[in-house]
């Protein structure tokens, strides 16, 4: 069966679903497909934090009712490391230095909600859908080919939204040749546990120390969300649960109590930085971590997802007022110099607070020092504040 549609938008994560709903804002239909059940992405584990101007856009396109009751909003965090009476906390208040703060709201909430408002409002969300391939790119009515309960389908467009995460098929079906791409792998990953017990402290711990990095985040008053660094090839088996809470403890250096509770859920993702150059071949459009991927020391990568489809959302919408392909061609030199400033950002982040491999004690002195530069500085920690909180967004 052959579908119509305007936009056909390959993956129901963040940025597909933001991308439905901007276009569906601006009178323009899409249809989603998706390969993974609802069940599923309404339960996978990923990000948790919000920067201003992305919950102020939830927010104002109808999508933020939940988020103002449950999402928990922070006026910074706490970076810790060293010894002092303190247990080395040093609070880092982005509301103070830039005006703006985060909040905390899991991307699986993200994406219920957007999930039950796109289908009350009549946007198709096909889920379970296998082996979609993406045609004729270059022609005016490209076409996105699957197979859906059983049966071989077809959406024919005008455009495609390729928002299909790192994994997905749409970057593959670009030619090698069209494509620049920039890579960095690091030599550990995060084991990262939900736990039904309170966080250590309301903000997030950024802690640095001998033994790795450790993140103590948190999903409510009484989950928790823990990460600790890891070798990059290291087996979940070999972490049980009274070996993750003794690391936990030992990382958070007696700064807070800790308390334990029943871990619901734990993995271990690896990090890498990655970009695709440019984000779009004829009538496919990449966003979010289909494009570029961070390391989720800095937090960004669903509020990059979310920075890309408003840009291309409004190209499209542009498109449909009046013809004008001008926003379109120049979508990725648009989206990729906030992509490359969040990239930098992630990669600041994260070698400030790993501990690598090859490191002497000379790369750890100069760590610490930068991280004492960080918290004792007015213009280093605005510097932070105003990446962490989001650069500004038009
Ligand atoms: P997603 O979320 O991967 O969605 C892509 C969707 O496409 C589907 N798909 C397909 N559908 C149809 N056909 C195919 N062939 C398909 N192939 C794939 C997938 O099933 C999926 O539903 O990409 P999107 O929308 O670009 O969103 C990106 C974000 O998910 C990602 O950047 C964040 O989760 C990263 N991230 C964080 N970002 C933040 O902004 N703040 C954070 O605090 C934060 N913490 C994190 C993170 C990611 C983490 N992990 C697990 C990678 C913490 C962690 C541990
Ligand atoms: C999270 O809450 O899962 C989270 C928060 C901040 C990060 C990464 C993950 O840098």
């Amino acid at each position: 069966m052959t579908l119509r549609t305007q936009v056909g938008i390959i993956g129901a994560g963040p940025a597909g679903l933001m991308l439905a709903k901007l276009l569906q804002m601006a009178g323009i239909e899409s249809i989603i497909i998706e390969n993974r059940s609802r069940e599923y992405c309404e339960a996978r584990v990923r990000a948790g934090l919000i920067e201003q101007w992305a919950r102020d856009c939830l927010i104002d396109i109808g999508l933020g009712e939940r988020l103002k009751r449950e999402g928990m909003y922070h006026e910074g965090i706490k970076l810790r490391f060293g010894d002092d009476a303190r247990g080395g906390l040093h609070p880092i208040s982005f509301t103070k230095l830039v005006g703006k703060g985060t909040t905390i709201y899991g991307q699986q909430e993200v994406v219920k909600d957007f999930n039950t408002a796109l289908i009350a409002s009549g946007v198709p969300i096909l889920f379970e859908v296998e082996d979609a391939s993406v045609h004729d790119l270059d022609s005016k009515k490209p076409k996105i080919k699957f197979r859906h309960d059983g049966q071989p389908q077809e959406i024919e467009c005008d455009f495609i939204g390729g928002c299909d995460g790192f994994h997905g098929i749409c970057r593959p079906s670009i030619p090698e040749s069209a494509l620049q791409l920039f890579d960095r792998e690091y030599p550990f990953g995060w084991l990262g546990i939900l736990s039904e017990s309170p966080p250590p402290d309301h903000e997030l711990i950024y802690s640095y120390t001998e033994r790795g990095f450790a993140l103590y985040t948190m999903r409510s008053p009484t989950v928790s969300r823990l990460y600790l660094q890891v070798d990059h090839d290291e087996d979940i088996d070999n972490w049980s649960d009274d070996r993750i809470w003794d690391e936990l403890h030992r990382r958070l250096h007696g700064a807070r109590k800790l308390e334990e509770g029943k871990i619901v859920q734990k993995g271990i993702t690896p990090m890498r930085s990655f970009v695709t150059e440019p984000m779009q071949h004829g009538r496919l459009f990449l966003a979010g971590d289909s494009a570029h991927i961070v390391p989720p020391t800095g937090a960004k990568g669903m509020n990059l997802a979310f920075a890309d489809v408003r840009v291309l959302a409004r190209a499209i919408a542009a498109f449909y007022k009046s013809g004008a392909t001008e926003l379109l061609e120049r979508y990725s030199e648009t989206v990729l110099p906030r992509v490359w400033k969040a990239q930098r950002f992630s990669w600041w982040m994260t070698q400030l607070l790993h501990r690598f491999p090859h490191e002497n004690a000379f790369d750890q002195r100069r760590q610490l020092a930068e991280l004492d530069y960080v918290a004792g500085s007015v213009a280093a920690s605005t510097t932070l504040a105003e990446n962490y909180a989001g650069l500004p967004i038009d």
